[in-house]
């Protein structure tokens, strides 16, 4: 009998087994543009518009591989606004035994899913994700005991288990983590390779005419559509990383630099979490390039680190910790995201060139998402569930998987230190160290107090008193917390005073 599989957005991959082992003449793959996905965070229009892009092609793609698909466009007529009411609709047509679906990213997604077989009549089959190279219960299995969860070491354990970048049982050079080499500023006078961009094509000019006129409201817009929607351009992007910024990713890496977003970051978190490429052929194409002798340690390790590492880590952790996850709230923050996250008008140019780069692009780099972003977001304690919200519509590479994590115990370190072993916080010396944003503020990075101070100094200090009961005992913060108990108390209470002020400023949504 025949089975329906339903291949969702982020499910993009030819050789997923729902996929590969579908009967060509018999089986019918579902793929279908709905309401409720595109809409359950308003999505940044940028990231509907590749999705749905990369959606057609690969229906195409499979069409032409002879399978038997079905694909519901947004503006289809049959088109029923929901993943389950389209099933049933294809149910209710076809004669299928089964429904299969490879498991689902999102927590809420599974939930549902698992109620589908009640409300359908007929089997519903959970099909493996085989496109990370550890399960969520092999990560349950290292959490299991331990008292701390630290992604170094089970970075260590995939490093071994899948050995990359090994030598016998020891890591390539002798030390598993180069960071002390990845912190490096941008010197004014480097040359950034040029952003890997595509044309569109007709696919794609309709997908941006439909999201254009239907998702009007969503955050952002759709000039400069520059991304890959077929797996062979995202290879294109893949290979092109390879050569041009792998060389430099490790040295730049934190670095920021006003009108720049691209800079030797790889662009293929959009890809790899929509299916186009797989984390296992990026990884061992950085190891290779290493092998070749053509980048050195530092950048293939911190590379291969954040995918086979923090990838592969915040998953397991995602699924271990859910539902909670979504609800923790440590510092008990409430505060309203203020308007300036949509429109991007403030005083603050490291906040002002970062919301506009996510607004323009849906893409940020890693050190803007949190050191800038994150990092104010804890500071002016802002709601956890809104900041979620805001991370998972605005960027093209968020799908809750691996955005929660990082909002939640990365930047808001509102799971109380199970993700990180130390909140993420810093004053404006640190955006000044590893950017040229403070040249062009309205605000002086060197003025810890006072209206032209900048809001992170005081904010940062205001966040270190405020929790002193919570943080103090944390040896990470010892050193910190040594400096503040040396600061005078008319100091300490100055950049508390103009800290509150600056809070009720956004409370009310003024300019700041
Ligand atoms: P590169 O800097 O070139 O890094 C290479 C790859 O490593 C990325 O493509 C990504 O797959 C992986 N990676 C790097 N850091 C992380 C990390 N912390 N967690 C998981 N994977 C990582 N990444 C997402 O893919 N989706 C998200 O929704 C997302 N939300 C984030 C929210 C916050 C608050 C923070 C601090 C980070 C978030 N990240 C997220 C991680 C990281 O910022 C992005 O993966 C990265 O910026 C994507 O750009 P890139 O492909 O150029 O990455
Ligand atoms: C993100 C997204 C969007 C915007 N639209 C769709 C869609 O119309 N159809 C679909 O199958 N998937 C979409 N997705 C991806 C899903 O939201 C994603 O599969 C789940 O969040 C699970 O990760
Ligand atoms: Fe940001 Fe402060 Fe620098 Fe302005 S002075 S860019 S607010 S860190």
């Amino acid at each position: 009998m025949a089975a329906l599989i339903l291949v969702l957005g982020d499910q993009l991959t030819h050789t997923l087994p729902a996929i590969s082992d579908a009967r060509k003449t018999v089986d019918t793959l579902l793929l279908a543009e709905v309401r409720e996905e595109a809409t359950y965070v308003n999505h940044h229009k940028k990231k509907i518009a590749f999705l749905f892009s990369a959606m057609r092609h690969f229906a195409a793609e499979l069409k032409a591989n002879n399978y038997t698909v079905s694909y519901i466009k947004y503006d289809d007529e049959n088109n029923q606004g929901s993943l389950l009411e389209q099933v049933k609709l294809a149910c209710a047509k076809g004669d299928f035994s089964e429904v299969r679906v490879t498991m689902p990213g999102e927590y809420r997604l599974l939930k549902s899913m698992q109620q589908w077989e009640h409300v359908l009549g007929c089997p519903v089959i959970f099909c493996q994700d085989n496109r990370f190279l550890s399960t969520p219960d092999e990560f349950s299995a290292w959490a299991e005991g331990r008292k701390q969860l630290r992604m170094e070491f089970f970075y260590r354990q995939m490093r071994r288990k899948h050995h990359v970048l090994m030598d016998g049982d020891n890591p390539q050079g002798g030390k598993w983590n180069y960071d002390a080499q990845n912190r490096e500023p941008m010197p004014a006078t480097q040359q950034v390779p040029k952003h890997t961009t595509f044309k569109t094509d007709k696919i794609t000019d309709e997908v941006i005419r439909l999201v254009d006129d239907v998702f009007s409201d969503h955050f952002g817009h759709l000039d400069n559509f520059y991304f890959a929607v077929t797996r062979d351009d995202a290879l294109g992007v893949l290979d092109i990383f390879l050569q041009e910024r792998l060389p430099h990713f490790g040295k730049f890496q934190d670095a920021m630099v006003e009108g720049q977003p691209w800079l030797y970051h790889s662009h293929i978190a959009f890809y790899l979490n929509c299916g186009l490429l797989t984390a296992k052929e990026v990884i061992m194409a950085a190891e290779q390039a290493y092998c070749a002798g053509q980048v050195p340690l530092n950048s293939a390790e911190g590379f291969i680190r954040q995918i086979l590492g923090w990838r592969e880590y915040v998953r397991g952790y995602y699924w271990h910790f859910m539902p909670a996850l979504k609800h923790d709230n440590y510092f008990n923050n409430s505060r309203t995201l203020p308007d300036f996250y949509w429109h991007g008008r403030t005083n603050m140019n490291c906040m002002r060139q970062c919301i506009k780069e996510t607004k323009d692009n849906a893409y940020a780099h890693h050190i803007q998402r949190l050191m800038v972003l994150g990092n104010f977001s804890l500071l002016t304690e802002l709601s956890p569930q809104e900041v979620q919200d805001w991370y998972l519509l605005v960027y093209a590479d968020a799908y809750e998987w691996v955005e929660l994590p990082n909002v939640a115990g990365m930047i808001l370190y509102s799971d109380g230190g199970n993700l990180a072993s130390k909140p993420y916080v810093a004053s404006g010396s640190y955006i000044n160290k590893m950017s040229n944003y403070c040249k062009n503020c309205g605000y002086q990075v060197s003025k810890k107090t006072g209206p032209k101070a900048c809001p992170f100094n005081y904010l940062y200090w205001h966040f270190i008193d405020k929790h002193k009961e919570k943080l103090s005992n944390n040896p990470r913060m010892a050193l910190i917390y040594k400096t503040y108990g040396r600061m005078k108390n008319e100091n300490i209470d100055a950049m508390k005073q103009d800290a509150e002020i600056f809070l009720s400023k956004l409370t009310h949504n003024e300019e700041v």
